[in-house]
């Protein structure tokens, strides 16, 4: 029987994760899920309202800050494996706004440390380092941004040739392997943040790894590359292109749109989340990559042409549409200001997990990003009702 607290678990990945582990669990091993999320504009307990049913799920509407309630979570609850997702996670937002991402994202961090450790020590050893209960583990959720940026080589994508022969063996079924460049992140990549997000994620980071490191402390860290996939906040460049195209509304692409970022399917990254808490020796830093880099101008044209495609194909689709369909068009696509420093190329080297796990992202993105166009169509409800109160407010600001 192992105990899960899992932060963050009302937002985007982290609630694909609990619907993940509880189905993955459901018939072969017991286990308890404690959430504990403050429910910021981008948590919605609707998201998660099945799981929180579930008697192995136990909601803890609490801020990672907090140290008394932190405290008393860890006191309560018997917790094995904590996996860390809460933090303030759109990079627009800490341009405006970055004092909140450090004190969430780093701050939080450190108090969820300090409370493992001190629940988790059964006793010291000759030199005073803490002995841990077998089986515990923390698991950072961090980010490829905590690496910097690189430059492209191509405007346009090329195959991507992968060398080691371990590596082809274990992504052998996977076609479409993108890039843009020569060079990418490993683990051993110098941590580089520019914008006050990937500097307080990689904050955050140093933080885990100096627990780890000072106390012996039980820890993973796995850095990923850009999710989409269902429950993703409209905030974010997939699912906000989506939302403004059925309201007819105009695509602002930042700059060129030439930025290239690796997109990796939510539940691939899922996958291997629980795999290194599970597997994977401690201490270990793993990449997790989808192999698939694209440009942002290039993302956005998809998008217009999957949901006209859809829409046309599909009448239920259309009376989802607060628009005409003939106005699903390259035309609503608007070049606007860019991002303040904004990262030119993400593109991650996830050939250590592959090697060591066996993991792969098993989703091409064309089968991938079809789903999610779907999803929401589908899904309207679920956009009206995140899109409300504090985020009407950003967004008209921003757009
Ligand atoms: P999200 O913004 O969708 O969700 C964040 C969740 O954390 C929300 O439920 C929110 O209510 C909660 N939260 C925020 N501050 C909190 C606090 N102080 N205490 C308790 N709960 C709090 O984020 P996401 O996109 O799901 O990202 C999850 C994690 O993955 C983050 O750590 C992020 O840095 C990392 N990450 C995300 C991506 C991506 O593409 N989305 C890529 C790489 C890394
Ligand atoms: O309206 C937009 N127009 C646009 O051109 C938005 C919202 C974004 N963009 C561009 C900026 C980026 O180059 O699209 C790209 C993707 O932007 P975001 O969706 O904001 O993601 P990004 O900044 O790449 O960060 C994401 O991936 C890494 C997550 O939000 C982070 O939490 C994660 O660490």
């Amino acid at each position: 029987m192992k105990t899960y607290l899992v932060t963050g678990a009302a937002g985007f990945i982290g609630s694909n994760y609990l619907k993940y582990i509880l189905s993955k669990y459901k018939n072969n091993e017991e286990i308890k899920v404690i959430i504990v999320d403050s429910l910021t504009y981008a948590g919605n307990l609707g998201t998660i309202a099945e799981e929180i049913k579930d008697e192995r799920v136990k909601f803890e509407k609490v801020d990672i800050r907090d140290q008394k309630e932190i405290a008393r979570i860890f006191s309560e609850n018997e917790i094995d494996l904590v996996v860390n997702f809460a933090a303030e996670s759109h990079v627009d937002r800490s341009i405006e706004n970055p004092q909140i991402f450090l004190e969430t994202n780093i701050l939080g961090t450190q108090n969820l440390l300090e409370n493992a450790k001190k629940a988790w020590t059964i006793a010291k050893d000759e030199n005073g380092y803490p002995v841990y209960k077998n089986g515990v583990k923390y698991l950072q959720v961090s980010t490829d941004e905590v690496y910097g940026s690189l430059s492209k080589d191509y405007d346009t994508a090329i195959d991507l040739i992968i060398d080691d022969e371990e590596v082809k063996k274990v992504v052998k079924n996977r076609t479409n392997l993108k890039t843009y460049g020569k060079k990418f992140f490993t683990e051993i990549t110098a941590l580089d943040p520019r914008s006050p997000y990937s500097a307080s994620k990689a904050s955050a980071d140093h933080i885990v790894i100096a627990y780890g490191e000072t106390y012996k402390m039980p820890i993973n860290i796995t850095r990923c590359s850009n999710n989409y996939g269902p429950y993703h906040f409209p905030e974010k460049l997939i699912p906000l292109m989506i939302k403004n195209v059925l309201e007819g509304k105009k695509l602002p692409v930042y700059g060129k749109g030439d930025n290239v970022r690796d997109w990796l399917y939510v539940e691939d990254h899922c996958k291997g989340i629980d795999l290194v808490l599970r597997n994977a020796d401690i201490h270990e830093i793993y990449n997790i990559g989808g192999f698939n880099e694209e440009q942002n101008i290039n993302i956005v044209k998809l998008i217009i042409d999957i949901l006209k495609e859809e829409i046309e194909s599909n009448d239920e689709y259309k009376k989802v549409l607060k628009t005409d369909l003939q106005n699903i068009n390259y035309d609503l696509i608007t070049y606007v200001q860019d991002r303040l420093g904004h990262d030119m190329r993400y593109a991650i080297d996830p050939s250590k997990i592959a090697r060591d796990l066996g993991w792969y992202p098993e989703t091409d993105f064309e089968t991938g990003i079809r789903k999610t166009v779907k999803w929401y169509l589908e899904h309207q409800d679920w956009v009206n009702e995140v899109v409300s109160g504090d985020y009407q407010k950003y967004y008209e600001e921003m757009y």
